[in-house]
């Protein structure tokens, strides 16, 4: 009896420990990740307080902050490219993005308007040696030039790493976790040695207020080596206003495209979030056309997604967006990008990340930079939309508005679904807000029941509500909650949403 109750408490605390790395910690009203891809931590520090937190933005994914190798031309075709960053030299924070005194007062700032920090860690491997490729070392840092597997500002050497090998069979796991990811010099997790300088690295960066971690190339790695180093990690920093207690978010990086992998998303999922895929897969192939709205109803862990509480969702990152297989939509195309996020805002699944982009045209482009490499900060219009070569996704109204909508709906249960068979949809969201999709090519015009109390309410993806008016499209509310709903089909959006807060 004693036995068991004791057996019981230990099983529950190490379950409760374990859940609580899925756990983002937003604010209360708060919701959504955005990756300010490539953003220097100044100008996040700004974002957060003109922007993000007043506008209920959750959390932000960083760019890694660890000293990287640089990478320049003629490696490159473009200068210094954004994907130096997943080759580190030490863990130092000190990369194009800022140093840690501008890391920390960016952590503070944040923090205190209710905007969390993830940083993208990169726990795989180290920098490529120049003789491997078409890298050359410069000084990221303090860092002299290391000799190879030799990082001497770790410091890691030769014996901190598995023996060098190609993964030449993507369908064997042994290869996937110890071969080299494009040839990467691989570190073996299994090793104290490894271990405790990661588990250092995550406690300086939950010290310095972080509220988790992405976690890149998660499926090169042992589950349970993972399980390992996050169960050494500190609590989060109460001195940030994390509760007595809080563990580390996890955003574990595994790219599983179905049943056909040989790793699976499930593998990692008591660790922490997963990122799904084929929630962008799926999403990009509706609002591109090329499968029904009306399917949309059962979307979900019925389409052989992780369970909700598991996956962490988005329409495009960082790397499918460079990536276009003719599914993936990002920025480079608005109406049915809009559409997508507008659908993943608005349905109740997953840990929403949306992505905040640099303008590009090849895949190598590095973020906007001036001629000494160094990162050239967004300017702000006055239809806050961004200038200087960066996109700024988060800062369109559609988009920006839609994870207002998520965190009023934050709760309530999808309700009065309908759609007409085909490409037009709309769902309620308990009796907080309402949304309907037109991907037909033919106007939309129907009486539907919204949910809502009668009133007249502000479409915000066509406009906002300013004081007591509409700069887009009002919706009239009758008192048994039905609307007129209208999407033309040459709109420049096909969404229409409304929610207790945008009423007249
Ligand atoms: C990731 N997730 O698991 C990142 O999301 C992805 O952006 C990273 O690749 C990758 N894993 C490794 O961290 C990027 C980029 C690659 C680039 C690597 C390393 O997509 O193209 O590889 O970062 O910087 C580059 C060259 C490649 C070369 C390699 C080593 O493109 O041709 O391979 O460096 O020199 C010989
Ligand atoms: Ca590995």
């Amino acid at each position: 009896m004693k036995y068991s109750a004791v057996f019981l408490v230990s099983v529950l605390s190490a379950l409760s420990c374990i859940q609580a790395q899925h756990d983002p910690h937003f604010w209360t009203g708060h919701s959504t990740i955005v990756h300010l891809f490539e953003w220097k931590f100044s100008d996040i520090a700004q974002e957060c307080e003109r922007w993000l937190g007043p506008r209920g933005f959750g959390g932000i994914q960083l760019s890694p902050v660890n000293e990287n190798v640089i990478v320049e031309p003629p490696a490159s075709d473009s200068n210094r490219p954004w994907w130096e960053r997943y080759q580190p030299v030490s863990y130092q924070l000190t990369t194009r993005s800022g140093t840690e005194a501008d890391f920390l007062d960016m952590s503070r700032r944040c923090n205190a308007v209710g905007v969390r920090l993830y940083v993208d860690i990169i726990p795989n491997h180290m920098a490529a040696h120049p003789a491997d490729g078409s890298v050359g070392y410069g000084t990221g840092g303090s860092t002299a030039v290391p000799r190879d597997r030799d990082f001497p500002a770790v410091p890691y050497t030769l014996s901190d790493f598995n023996p060098s090998c190609e993964i030449t069979d993507w369908n064997d796991r042994v290869m996937i976790r110890n071969c080299e990811l494009f040839g990467l010099p691989d570190l073996n997790q299994g090793l104290d040695s490894v271990r405790d300088k990661l588990v250092a690295f995550m406690d300086h960066l939950i010290d310095l207020g972080v509220a988790g971690f992405r976690v890149d190339a998660a499926k090169h790695m042992w589950p349970q080596d993972l399980e390992v180093i996050y169960g050494r990690l500190k609590n989060l920093n109460t001195d940030f206003g994390f509760p007595a207690g809080a563990r580390a978010f996890m955003m574990q990086e595994v790219i599983d495209n179905g049943d056909h992998e040989v790793v699976r998303k499930y593998e990692y999922s008591h660790l922490g979030t997963v990122t799904e895929f084929m929630f962008s897969f799926y999403l990009g192939r509706a609002f591109r056309g090329n499968d029904d709205l009306v399917w949309l109803e059962s979307f979900g862990e019925a389409w052989g997604l992780l369970p909700s509480r598991d996956a962490l969702v988005f329409v495009d990152n960082h790397d499918n967006q460079r990536h276009d297989h003719g599914t993936i939509l990002s920025y480079k195309l608005p109406k049915p990008y809009k559409m997508a996020i507008a659908f993943g805002a608005a349905y109740p699944f997953g840990q929403l990340r949306i992505m905040s982009s640099f303008a590009f045209d090849d895949f190598d482009l590095g973020p906007p930079m001036d001629g000494n490499g160094n990162i050239v900060s967004p300017s702000i219009n006055t239809d806050n939309s961004c200038g200087n070569g960066w996109v700024c996704e988060h800062r369109w109204r559609q988009i920006a508005n839609m994870i207002k909508f998520r965190n009023i709906c934050w709760g309530t249960p999808v309700a009065n679904w309908w759609s007409n068979g085909a490409n037009k949809i709309a769902f309620s969201r308990g009796n907080r807000g309402f949304v309907a999709f037109n991907n037909q090519g033919v106007d939309m015009l129907e009486i539907l029941q919204t949910g809502l109390a009668a009133g007249i309410y502000c479409d915000v993806i066509s406009g906002d509500k300013v004081g007591n008016s509409c700069t887009g499209k009002s919706v009239t509310v009758l008192t048994d909650g039905r609307a007129s709903i209208h999407i033309a089909h040459d709109a420049e959006d096909g969404v229409l949403a409304i929610h207790v807060e945008s009423r007249l």
